[in-house]
């Protein structure tokens, strides 16, 4: 837990906005300790920096907090999907890592996969079940064991979509990947899944790439851009570090929910799925 100080430090959100944002907006809860003070856990820490980061790309604090909030809750305003489809459900990944129960795990996975698009995959079902799949973990409703146990799952069931997609050729070429320290690879898969259904050559390269390696890949394949993620602060070092070393030769694009706090690299917003879409329409019109 962190202390208002941390949290602020952490997030790049003054004291008094985040007070603001807590008291009109409920996009944090903190609990209080035995001294009366007020703590913030990691998900409170990630659902600041994302609010912070939409607002410092142009939204109105109400909607960016609508936006952080529905995020958890699954439904996109005006755009929630129709009660009886599969991306209504967004506990199923909660119940699987509690039982264990592979088979269900797999076949939610494949219906999901099966009757929609992609993208809306990517953004409407799966980081908002993966957002609560984290809560649930961190309120230790779901074990280590029953964590891994869907996120491997899913990893599986993104790389089997991502293997079936054809290699177009002749069209622009993005590295796909993870800084150095960096495991946290679902939301980066999930968008390199779309980028490739979109026509896109895309070279992925998953988790945990020291710098080296990326300056060296950059060199050697001279991609038309580079697609990382920051999805926590313990990232930060690292991802800044391989955009310092690479966003000389290409440009560098970020996702994950503290991508607004790196130079020197654009960020992508938080829909892998709408921002994948975008970036091949751009890189495709050049
Ligand atoms: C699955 C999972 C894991 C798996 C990952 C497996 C894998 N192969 O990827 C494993 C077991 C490896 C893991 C490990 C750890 N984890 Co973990 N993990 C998660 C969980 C449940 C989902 C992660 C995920 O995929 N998120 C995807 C989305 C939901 O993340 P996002 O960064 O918020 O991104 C948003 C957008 O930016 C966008 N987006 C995401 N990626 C991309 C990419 C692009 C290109 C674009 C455009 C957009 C985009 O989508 C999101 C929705 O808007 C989260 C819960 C959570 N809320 O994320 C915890 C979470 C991220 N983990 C956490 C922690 C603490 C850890 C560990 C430190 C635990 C430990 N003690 O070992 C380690 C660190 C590992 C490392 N070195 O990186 C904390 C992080 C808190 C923080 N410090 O910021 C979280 C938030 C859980 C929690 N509530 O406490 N974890």
């Amino acid at each position: 837990m962190y202390t208002v100080g941390r949290t602020s430090q952490l997030t790049g959100v003054p004291r008094e906005t985040l007070r603001k944002w807590e008291q009109r907006y409920g996009v944090v809860e903190p609990v209080r300790s035995e001294g009366n003070y007020r703590l913030y856990d990691d998900e409170s820490v990630r659902r600041l920096a994302v609010m912070r980061d939409l607002v410092d790309s142009g939204w109105a604090p109400r909607e960016a907090a609508r936006k952080v909030l529905e995020d958890r809750a699954g439904a996109i305003a005006g755009d929630a999907p129709p009660p009886g489809s599969p991306l209504s459900h967004l506990d199923e990944l909660v119940t699987c890592g509690q039982d264990f129960d592979v088979v269900r795990l797999e076949s939610t996975l494949d219906k999901v996969f099966a009757q929609a698009d992609l993208a809306d995959v990517v953004d409407e079902w799966l980081m908002p079940s993966l957002v609560r799949l984290g809560e649930a973990w961190q309120r230790g409703d779901v074990t280590v064991a029953g964590e891994h146990f869907v996120s491997a799952a899913v990893l599986r069931r993104l790389s089997q979509a991502f293997h079936q997609l054809p290699h177009p050729d002749e069209a622009p070429r993005v590295l796909v990947g993870l800084a150095r320290g960096s495991r946290h690879e679902l939301g980066v898969m999930g968008f390199a899944m779309v980028l490739r259904s979109r026509g896109v050559q895309v070279t992925y390269l998953g988790a945990d790439l020291p710098v080296e390696a990326w300056v060296e890949t950059v060199r050697e394949l001279g991609p038309d851009a580079v697609v990382l993620a920051v999805p926590t602060v313990e990232d930060l070092p690292a991802v800044r570090e391989a955009v310092q070393a690479i966003s000389t030769s290409t440009t560098v694009l970020l996702g994950g929910a503290h991508q607004g706090r790196i130079e020197g690299a654009e960020a992508l917003g938080h829909q892998p799925g709408v921002a994948a879409a975008s970036l091949a329409d751009r890189l495709t019109a050049r």
